[in-house]
């Protein structure tokens, strides 16, 4: 039997499956069905009512969704979990079911473009109040909360800058006006942070990235309280966004999450060299990397990150011109979207995933023009650096 006291890795390899409940399988079937036969009417009715427990239709709940769900919310501390389609499905289907017309929604100023997009497109067109608040200082939570907020929500570290928020002080202060705290926990994973644990009510992930790892899927999840989980189910997940995941989706993360603490240490051990050695570099303006003594928040990041995230952005001389010219002379780090896959990724998050923000609003949210964002793969630390030098050797060192 697999307990609380099992190390991570233990817990993500072996958590909620018993391979002699099912002839022996070592990995857990994949159920690849749509739907499930009842032995009686009567039988499939007390499902529909709630009166009997039981798989009936694969987008309410399939088993082998079911040993994914269990298998984060032990990683996460929570008590129950919830698969859906992307990290946008795990969002939009969480935000649907708490939140009504009338009410607010407190938000981080830094978000990943998308998230950004639903909050302050997509609600306000239903009626909800979105207030963006810089939530690195607590105070400006507490000048903005009232009765009528009803989530508040954020990114720790923030896609694409790695903003640090204090989610302990946050949560306190949100949960002085009733309001439940959504984290998106992405970036830091449950290896590096667990914001249950910290007095969040509930975690989403795209785990499209470090979970699932190989870049080979979309997929989303959600970890919290079993009533909040089983609300998220049956009312945002089931009759709101259908943003269900398919069984083969959740035998790859069950997959990839055997490997999910070895990867981030090794991701996180490469991204500090690598994070070091651009600080160090001529060419290179900034680098906001939470393991940097310089970093403006590495005091909350030791209290609150085991580890310091794989994820650089970073700035280098002559401004959008010069990162996009840099970005073009990279032979082994891949120019793409997405993170947390083997593969070294680059991008430009003002051109790329932050395009949904208009210029004047990366300006005020402090995502600069120039910004590249690195995720460091699991190559050779040292070929990365190769890879960086090469496309910095030739960069204009006079360039502001
Ligand atoms: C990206 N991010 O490159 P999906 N929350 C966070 C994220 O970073 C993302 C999502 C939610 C990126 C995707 S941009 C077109 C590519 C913190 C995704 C959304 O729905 O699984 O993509 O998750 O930063």
């Amino acid at each position: 039997m697999i307990s609380k006291e099992h190390g991570f890795s233990t817990r993500a390899i072996h958590h909620g499956y018993s391979a002699q409940s099912h002839q022996g399988s070592l990995t857990p079937p994949i159920y690849m069905t749509s739907t499930f036969t009842f032995e009686t009417a009567e039988a499939g009715g007390a499902m529909f009512a709630g009166e009997a427990e039981g798989h009936f239709y694969t987008r309410i709940s399939n088993p082998t969704l079911d040993y994914l769900e269990q298998r984060i919310a032990n990683l996460e501390g929570g008590a129950a979990g919830l698969c859906t389609a992307s990290g946008m499905g795990a969002i939009t289907s969480t935000l649907w079911t708490f939140l009504n017309a009338g009410d607010q929604i407190i938000i981080d100023k830094t978000l990943y473009g998308c998230t950004f997009s639903f909050m302050t497109h997509g609600l306000p067109r239903f009626g909800v109040d979105v207030v963006l608040v810089d939530l690195t200082d607590p105070a400006n939570l507490a000048a903005a909360i009232s009765d009528r907020t009803k989530i508040v929500y954020f990114e720790t570290p923030a896609n694409p800058n790695n903003r640090l928020i204090d989610i302990a002080a946050i949560a306190e202060i949100a949960h002085g006006v009733g309001a439940k705290v959504v984290v998106d926990n992405t970036y830091a994973t449950p290896v590096i942070t667990r914001p249950l644990s910290f007095g969040a009510d509930i975690v989403v992930h795209s785990a499209t990235k470090y979970l699932s790892g190989h870049g080979d899927v979309i997929a989303g999840l959600v970890v919290g309280g079993q009533e909040d989980i089983t609300q998220i189910r049956l009312v945002g997940l089931k009759d709101m966004t259908g943003a269900v995941m398919s069984p083969m989706t959740a035998m790859l993360l069950l997959r990839g999450i055997k490997t999910l603490e070895l990867r981030v240490e090794r991701h996180c051990r490469t991204a500090q060299i690598v994070a070091e050695a651009l600080e160090r570099h001529p060419a290179v303006l900034s680098v906001s990397y939470p393991g940097l003594k310089n970093f403006a928040q590495h005091e909350l990041a030791a209290r609150q990150m085991a580890l310091f995230g794989g994820m650089i952005p970073f700035e280098v001389r002559g401004g959008k011109a010069g990162g996009i010219a840099m970005m073009n002379r990279l032979n082994l780090i891949q120019r793409a979207v997405s993170l947390g896959d083997a593969e070294s990724l680059i991008q430009h998050p003002a051109s790329m995933t932050h395009s949904t923000y208009s210029q004047e609003e990366r300006e005020k949210h402090g995502i600069a023009e120039g910004l590249v964002r690195l995720s460091v793969g699991l190559e050779n630390a040292e070929d990365i650096l190769d890879d960086l030098y090469q496309a910095l050797e030739t960069h204009d060192l006079k360039a502001a």
